[in-house]
């Protein structure tokens, strides 16, 4: 438990109906006393003058307290609703700093929650993107982490590979009680399901992270093939300068823009071609750059321009998604055709035709198309940490098994302490009550 006491403003910055501000710590209840005259009951919204260090009346506000440990951050709690004036909002938290509570650092009051075992880690982070959420989908899907779906997910794992290695250092102990090929075989069986099921862990975090932290995405292509006209089309606005000489963006630009439920940073570049222009050079190097960084790049060719071959863009690592664009000019129809180099959409910057095409087809890329039953957000750290873990399991062979099982059960510690990583849980190991609970007494 935290010592000292914090206080800050919970509402945005600006004027508004109303302000929040929230205090947390053992001095809450001294502090709220001192402020409101007297100490309200707990979990009831009681009207009170608020009054400064010297009696000043700051405002009137709806005073609620929350005893611990029942409150968001596990402490001593109480909100101050104001009027939503941020002079009144400052003059009260400078109030309560006189009064010996300090201004709280950002994440505070959830890093509290967190250390009080209110939430573990990938709810506290739910917490953040559940506010930052850019889209509905988003959001729904932060509360769902909130809710502890993700963590659920990862805590089975845990508890299986932990299983898994009880029973391996079991028969390390105790040699004579298994026989080696009946341990390989039921390792075996545990490893496979383990691994195919962190497999689904590892697609569901990775779309949970996309929704939650988006996508970078690069349209590159031929000069005058419409990369400018499509960016302009997805950002609804007229960002980009479009002209009908080639070589007109010189720069990267970007803009924020969700793309079906994805919040993506769409970046547009300078049109790839020879030339000695030095400009003009240096601006396709930044191309080049952008579709590197990129998570997914739109590789752009037109009706008018004729087929252009962009060898450095097949070495990608991201995945390419082609566009054939002025269909317009050709009559041609919107559609999607599959392709051995990936999808190609045929569409039309300039008539919107074929627009909700690439909508769907990125969304599909990227590995987010239709919203799924219990889907959660998960950060990059996650999806990473989920990896790690798939890394140490697909390193326990059969070999390693019979030949040094200590080995292997190093390798399932690595691998649940990776996973412990992503809900904090990762302390002191009570390997060895897993490990004595499954024998019977005398043996
Ligand atoms: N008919 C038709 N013209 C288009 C379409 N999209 C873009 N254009 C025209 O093609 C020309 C080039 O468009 P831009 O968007 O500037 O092309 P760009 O790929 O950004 O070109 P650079 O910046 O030079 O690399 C402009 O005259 C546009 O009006 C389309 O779908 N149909
Ligand atoms: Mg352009």
């Amino acid at each position: 438990m935290a010592s000292d006491t914090i206080v800050a403003v919970a509402t945005p910055p600006g004027r508004g109906a109303i302000g929040v501000v929230r205090v947390s710590g053992p001095g809450t209840s001294e502090l709220v006393a001192r402020l409101a005259g007297e100490l309200p009951a707990a979990r009831r919204a009681s009207l009170r003058t608020l009054r400064d260090a010297h009696g000043e009346p700051l405002d009137d506000a709806v005073v609620i307290r929350y005893a611990a440990p029942a409150s968001y951050t596990g402490e001593d709690m109480a909100e101050l609703q104001c009027h939503g004036n941020p002079l009144i909002l400052e003059r009260l938290v400078a109030s309560a700093c006189t009064l010996g509570a300090r201004r709280a650092r950002p994440g505070e009051f959830t890093e509290r929650a967190y250390l009080n075992g209110r939430l573990d880690l990938a709810q506290a982070e739910a917490v953040a993107d559940l506010i930052a959420g850019a889209t509905e989908r988003a959001a729904r899907s932060a509360l769902r982490a909130l809710h502890g779906e993700f963590a659920r997910l990862v805590d089975d794992l845990v508890a299986r590979i932990r299983t898994a290695r009880a029973e391996l250092e079991a028969s390390i102990d105790f040699a004579d009680d298994l026989h080696g090929a009946e341990l390989v075989t039921a390792q075996h069986g545990m490893l496979a399901a383990l691994c195919a099921d962190l497999d689904d862990v590892i697609a569901r975090a990775r779309q949970g992270a996309t929704l939650a932290g988006g996508a970078n995405v690069a349209i590159v292509g031929a000069p005058n093939v419409g990369k400018s006209s499509l960016l302009n089309r997805l950002a609804r606005a007229e960002r980009a300068i479009v002209t009908a000489t080639p070589g007109t963006t010189r720069d990267l630009i970007d803009v924020d823009v969700v793309i079906g439920s994805v919040p993506v940073r769409l970046v547009d570049t300078a049109g790839l071609r020879a030339s000695d222009d030095v400009i003009e050079l240096e601006g396709m190097r930044r191309s080049h750059a952008a579709a590197a960084r990129a998570d997914l790049v739109i590789v752009v060719g037109a009706a008018d321009v004729g087929e252009t071959d962009l060898p450095e863009i097949a070495a990608l690592p991201a995945p390419c998604i082609r566009v054939r664009n002025k269909i317009d000019l050709e009559h041609g129809v919107p559609r999607v055709e599959t392709t051995a180099r990936g999808p190609l959409v045929h569409l039309s910057a300039r008539t919107g035709a074929g627009l909700e095409l690439l909508v769907a087809t990125v969304e599909q890329t990227l590995g987010v198309a239709a919203e799924e039953e219990g889907e959660f957000t998960a950060r990059a750290r996650h999806v990473d940490a989920l990896h790690e873990a798939r890394k140490e399991l697909a390193a326990i062979d059969d070999a390693t098994l019979a030949d040094t099982p200590e080995l292997a059960a190093e390798r399932y510690r690595a691998a649940s302490a990776a996973l412990e990583r992503i809900t904090g849980r990762y302390d002191v190991e009570d390997l060895l009550g897993d490990i004595f609970a499954r024998f019977c007494i005398g043996k």
